[in-house]
């Protein structure tokens, strides 16, 4: 069946970083499978997407080298979604390249024989910045 890599995200406000992420994890195997954090996880996480889950998770579906989009509801469930789907290779940026190692996950994942690997995120840009930027630019607009 070749090989299959998973990645997790919230992809708010898709932009370039995500893409150039999603393409590399893709490359590391023969099928992506990506979860994108539901609006529920997103709160439980902190962040307030914009976005809802059916538009994130529509757009990432409809990229050409992603195979399938499922829901990320919770943290704990990245270990039994790779075991499910068999994958082999576990994806994450490097913002959690010092974070994700002290997870319990990190650990079910590797005794699962799931490599993880960290991708370099792509310089200057996120969600959070675009949100900061637009609304800086609109407060400006006003004055
Ligand atoms: N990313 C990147 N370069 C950027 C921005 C993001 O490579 N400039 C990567 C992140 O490192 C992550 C993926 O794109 O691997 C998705 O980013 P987010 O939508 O910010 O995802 P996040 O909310 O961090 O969710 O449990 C893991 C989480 O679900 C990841």
């Amino acid at each position: 069946m070749g090989k299959t890599v998973i990645t997790y995200g919230t992809f708010d406000c898709f932009h370039y970083g995500h893409y150039n992420l999603l393409k590399r994890a893709a490359a590391l195997g023969d099928r992506l499978i990506v979860g994108v954090s539901s609006d529920k996880m997103c709160r439980e996480k902190g962040k307030v997407p914009f976005f809802d889950e059916a538009y994130r998770s529509q757009i990432v579906s409809d990229l050409v080298f992603v195979d399938q989009v499922i829901l990320e509801e919770s943290m704990e469930q990245k270990v039994e979604d790779a075991r499910r789907f068999g994958a082999s290779c576990f994806v994450l940026g490097s913002d959690y390249r010092d974070v994700f190692p002290k997870m319990k996950e990190y650990a079910e994942l590797l005794a699962l024989g799931c490599e993880v690997v960290f991708l370099e995120r792509t310089p200057d840009i996120s969600s959070s910045q675009i949100k900061r930027k637009l609304a800086e630019e609109n407060e400006l607009k006003k004055r």
